[in-house]
């Protein structure tokens, strides 16, 4: 058994935030020790490696703008850059600052044990490592706790399963196979036209319609990276005051107040940008009024009827069950124009669930199908799935999972009431999946970091928010998402896509501007909501 360290800080996860955490942990001076359960640092990144697996926020702005000098050495290629890209990037960046040395690889945290006569962390490792801390950073990550269905029957299957979430390193080719793809959301609308092409026979398994926008990926134009390098610094603050972190005019007019054929033509401009918010950000009106965002869905399902060839199948194609923009929207190349091959078919799980898993492949309550290769392109438990699964403990021995059970409460998406000198990077009830994650980790680290320096020279032990603020800004944060129509949907940001999981809706969707002045005032006012306890201060009660 290895002995026991002891650090000013662990950071738990090594992707865009774990990684950023430490470089600013460094900076302050503190001894950090990181642990990343896979084999690789990346995150999302490393372990997202299906086909077609690609970001969906633009290279020149999905990138770190901590570094000037990063900012400018690094090459991105393509408009929006592809998994084992953005994972270069994240390798470069972890040798560029010597970030490994304090970073232990395939190590899984498993507990979090605080110690109130201590004021001190206890982490543990799936090796049985422990480590004492001050400071906890959970960098785990929003999308990372992967899920399959929720049918029997799954270990019988004998043929080849794959999850886009953990996809793992050796090539995968499904040539001359017969495959199924189980999901159709971001994952399963990127690798689905990739594994047609190899696919003998390609089965796709489809429980709720989608909305995706055409791409129009293309390889960079130097002209316009000659041009962001030249402007970056005023890009950057551009973004951290914008609404979810790319910066955009917001729009003023509201969808129905404009004729019928020129808001045609602003569907039409919106959707030409190729990017995800490009049709609902057409209007300031389409996430709140169900008549305005009927308009601009409509318009989307008229753009799957151009494509697809069959009717029938256009429709069972189109999204009806949800307000578009309340579930992730997607980009994708070539997805509607995948159905249209003779060799490819969809299959409607709301007309015909799935009721099992077989040895040669599953069953619907209509018929049986085989497969030599299933896909699960099945999702996660989104934003508190990672956290839940470690056994995090802080006050009186109090379990963050329990304490969650009815839905996270926290304050700011940062701090938790009763988990002293613990902190969340885009943690539910922040900005985070409604946001440019970069931006969104970015200002997150750096309100963390300066807080933690704020305690060290304040010559506390810990800092913890009060319940009296976490209360606030559950209902703050519940607040602004019932104006909006995000409630509606049965969607991972309303916690729906996992069964008993309390159904909250997870971000903020105040905007990353606004979001960050709240934070900025609140540390200006001596960290207001928080309570600091002096070093040797008898224990809360
Ligand atoms: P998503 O967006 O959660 O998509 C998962 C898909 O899998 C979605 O279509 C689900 O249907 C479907 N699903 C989930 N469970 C089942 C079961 N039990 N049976 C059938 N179908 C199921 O995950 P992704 O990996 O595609 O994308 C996650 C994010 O990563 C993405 O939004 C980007 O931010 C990057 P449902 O819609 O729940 O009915």
């Amino acid at each position: 058994m290895p002995g026991r360290q002891s650090v000013d800080a662990v950071i738990v996860g090594a992707g865009f935030s774990g990684l950023y955490q430490l470089y600013r942990l460094r900076e302050l001076g503190l001894s950090t020790r990181v642990f990343e359960a896979g084999d690789g640092v990346g995150g999302t990144w490393y372990w997202n490696r299906y086909p077609g697996a690609r970001c969906d926020i633009t290279s020149l702005a999905y990138s770190y703008s901590f570094s000037p000098e990063l900012e400018q050495e690094w090459e991105w290629t393509e408009k929006y850059p592809t998994q084992t890209e953005v994972l270069r990037y994240l390798n470069h960046v972890a040798q560029r600052f010597d970030l490994l040395r304090d970073i232990s690889l395939g190590a899984r945290v498993v507990s979090a044990l605080w110690d109130d006569t201590t004021a001190r962390w206890t982490v543990t490792t799936d090796a049985g490592e422990q480590v004492d801390a001050q400071f906890v950073i959970m960098a785990t990550g929003v999308l990372s706790a992967f899920k399959l269905p929720e049918v029997p029957g799954l270990d019988r299957y004998r043929g080849r399963t794959h999850h886009t979430a953990r996809w793992g390193t050796d090539e995968v080719r499904f040539d001359g196979l017969r495959v199924a793809v189980i999901g159709t959301g971001s994952s399963g609308i990127q690798c689905i036209p990739l594994i047609a092409e190899q696919a003998a026979d390609l089965t796709v398994f489809q429980r709720t319609a989608n909305f995706s926008t055409p791409a129009g990926n293309r390889p960079l134009d130097p002209a316009q990276v000659a041009e962001m390098k030249g402007s970056y610094r005023a890009y950057r603050e551009a973004q951290r005051t914008s609404w979810y972190g790319v910066p955009a005019e917001p729009p003023t007019e509201l969808a129905l107040s404009v004729p019928g054929r020129e808001r045609l033509a602003t569907y039409e401009a919106g959707w030409a940008k190729g990017e995800i918010v490009g049709l609902i950000s057409c209007y300031a009106d389409i996430l709140i009024d169900p008549a305005a965002n009927e308009s601009a869905a409509e318009f989307a399902r008229s753009k799957i009827r151009a494509v697809v060839t069959d009717p029938e199948l256009a429709e069972a194609l189109s999204p009806r069950t949800f307000p578009i923009g309340t579930k992730r929207l997607c980009l994708d190349t070539g997805y509607y124009e995948t159905f249209n091959q003779p060799h490819v078919h969809l299959v409607d799980l709301r007309e015909t669930p799935l009721v099992e898993f077989t040895p040669v492949g599953l069953r619907t309550t209509d018929r049986e199908f085989e497969f030599d290769a299933i896909v699960f392109a099945t999702g996660f438990d989104a934003m508190t799935g990672a956290l839940n699964a470690i056994n995090v403990r802080g006050r009186d021995g109090v379990s963050l999972a329990e304490e969650w059970a009815a839905g996270p409460r926290t304050y700011l998406g940062i701090a938790i009431a009763g988990f002293p000198n613990l902190f969340t990077v885009t943690g539910p009830l922040s900005p985070s999946v409604l946001s440019n994650m970069i931006v969104s980790i970015e200002q997150h680290v750096e309100w963390i970091s300066d807080c933690v320096a704020h305690v060290r020279s304040a010559g506390s032990a810990a800092i913890e928010a009060t319940p009296e603020a976490e209360a606030g800004w559950v209902q703050h944060v519940a607040e602004v998402g019932s104006v909006t129509l995000f409630p509606r949907a049965d969607s991972w940001y309303m916690g729906a896509n996992v069964p008993g999981k309390a159904r909250v809706f997870l971000p903020y969707i105040g905007g990353v501007g606004t979001y960050r002045q709240i934070c900025d005032e609140i540390a200006a006012d001596n960290y207001r909501g928080f309570t600091l306890r002096a070093a040797g201060e008898p224990a809360h009660t």
